[in-house]
């Protein structure tokens, strides 16, 4: 019937026939590597397309301060809450600011605890610091400027250690030395 219509259709019929076997395997591994390779490297070739869009490169950084993503990081208020160290006041009064926050300011009784949760039994860095070391409560202020509407200090403190507040191991203040190491917290509006 068909062989004598087209010898070639049988030939190749044939042909087709005894590479079956073989021509299944070839073709299975040739097209999906090299076809699939070839337009997926649009998009696998992110690597090498970015550095040249470098429009992004400068930006790269701010989009860490913009959200709220740091390791850790909670947000209460609206503000953005993370902690950083362990390191000296002063070195995390400039990472905080490095990234677009300030060491913590407490307002209320609730973001005292708020923050209390960061650090549950250890000393952390707060943004509350007097010019020198003293006793008197009214000598330390916020680092912001805004006003102390909270006392949360501890028994018998401030003592004249330091000029630098932190938590003590259950969230109340303490006046100590600024260049003592303690972990910080960060708020960032
Ligand atoms: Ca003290």
């Amino acid at each position: 019937m068909a062989l004598g219509s087209t010898k070639l259709l049988g030939i190749l019929g044939v042909v087709l026939a005894a590479c079956a076997p073989y021509s299944a395997e070839p073709i299975a591994p040739d097209s999906p590597s090299p076809p699939a390779s070839g337009p997926a490297t649009t998009a696998d070739s992110e690597t090498s397309p970015s550095p040249p869009d470098t429009t992004g490169q400068s930006n790269g950084t701010p989009p860490a301060n913009t959200g709220c993503s740091e390791a850790g990081a909670k947000t209460f208020g609206g503000h953005c809450y993370f902690k950083v160290g362990s390191m000296t006041s002063y070195e995390a009064t400039a990472e905080c600011i490095g990234r677009g926050g300030h060491l913590v300011t407490i307002n209320t009784k609730e973001e005292h605890d708020f923050a209390k949760t960061f650090s549950p039994n250890a000393h952390m860095w707060i943004g509350m610091m007097a010019v020198l070391p003293s006793k008197e409560e009214s000598d330390f202020g916020w680092v912001t400027g805004e006003p102390v509407k909270l006392d949360a200090w501890a028994r018998d403190q401030p003592n004249g250690d330091g000029a630098c507040v932190a938590f003590d191991d259950e969230g109340a203040w303490i006046d100590h030395s600024c260049t003592t190491k303690y972990a910080a917290l960060c708020e960032r509006e």
